[in-house]
């Protein structure tokens, strides 16, 4: 079923989730999209606007420009900070009170779901905030960039990590490399025990992230999509709200409050 309007469909995801006690909310960057993050499909902006994130966010392009993709991620670091996650974050946090047990997932680097208020987040790709240096994996204090900030967008040199002089690279998962085995084991177990998926703002197009929507209709739970285009998920999900995430959570959250 795939719906439109707010009320009539909030309503409507909100029977579909009367009597789940456990809830799992699984987002990707359209999540963050209204709290003006582009998205990772829509067109990079500023200087990045040329580049195919696809082709930044892997090693292959670390090892043969490190300048530029350190200068990407520490662009976006710092557009995070300064972010507030929207009302569909706060939202979400409300929401979670209404269920026993109530799990975000999420794609997203930004870590706006805890600034909201959300505890337990498992991050499946890391995060902007966290930087390590490439060979060894050594912690690095992003607070050390502050010195290393070009004022304008574009390459910066990432420096030699202090204990073994490799280079720091951002602590997000790149194309090609493995999710935290631990990440994907909390969100493996959360999702095969739900009653039902609240998929937010997610193209499915990354795996294995986008196993998770699979894995809970597999295992009978119900699947509500927001999202203002249609996905693979849509043929298949209980409900597809054609919505976005700032609009649809505060509604779905009223349509849950007990009357
Ligand atoms: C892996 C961190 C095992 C970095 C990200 C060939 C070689 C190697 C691997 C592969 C290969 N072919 C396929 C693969 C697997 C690959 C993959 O899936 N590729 C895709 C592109 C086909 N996956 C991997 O490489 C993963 N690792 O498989 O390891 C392995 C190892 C070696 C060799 C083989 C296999 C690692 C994947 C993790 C990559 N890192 N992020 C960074 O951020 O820089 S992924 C990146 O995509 C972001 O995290 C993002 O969240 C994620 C998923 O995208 P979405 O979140 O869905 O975002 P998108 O822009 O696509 O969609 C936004 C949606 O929101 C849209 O639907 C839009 O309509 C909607 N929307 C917009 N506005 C709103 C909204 N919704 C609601 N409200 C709104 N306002």
């Amino acid at each position: 079923m795939t719906a439109t309007g707010a009320g009539a469909h909030a309503d409507r995801a909100a029977d579909l989730l009367t009597g789940a006690r456990r809830l799992v909310v699984f987002t990707g960057a359209g999540m963050s999209q209204e709290s003006g993050v582009p998205t990772f499909r829509d067109a990079q902006t500023g200087l990045w606007a040329s580049f195919d994130p696809n082709e930044l966010a892997t090693p292959q392009a670390f090892r043969r420009n490190p300048a530029r993709v350190f200068g990407w991620y520490v662009w976006r670091a710092r557009q995070v900070r300064s972010i507030q996650p929207h009302a569909g974050y706060v939202a979400l946090v409300r929401l979670g009170a209404a269920f026993e047990s109530f799990v975000v997932v999420t794609q997203n680097v930004d870590g706006l779901h805890q600034r909201a208020g959300s505890s337990g987040v498992i991050e499946l790709h890391g995060r902007l905030d966290a930087f390590r240096c490439f060979d060894r994996g050594h912690p690095f204090d992003s607070a050390q960039l502050a010195a290393l900030e070009s004022p304008r967008e574009g390459d910066v040199e990432p420096p030699p990590c202090p204990t073994c002089r490799s280079p720091i690279r951002p602590g997000v998962v790149w194309f090609g490399e493995l999710l935290p085995a631990e990440a994907v084991a909390r969100a493996h177990q959360a999702v095969a025990g739900c009653d039902a998926l609240l998929v937010i703002g997610t193209s499915g197009l990354v795996y294995p992230a986008a196993d998770l929507p699979w894995l809970a209709l597999e295992r009978g739970a119900k699947l509500i999509e927001v999202n203002p285009t249609p996905t693979p998920f849509s043929s298949r999900a209980h409900l597809s709200w054609r919505s976005t995430a700032a609009s649809a959570l505060p509604a779905l959250a009223q349509a849950l409050r007990p009357q």
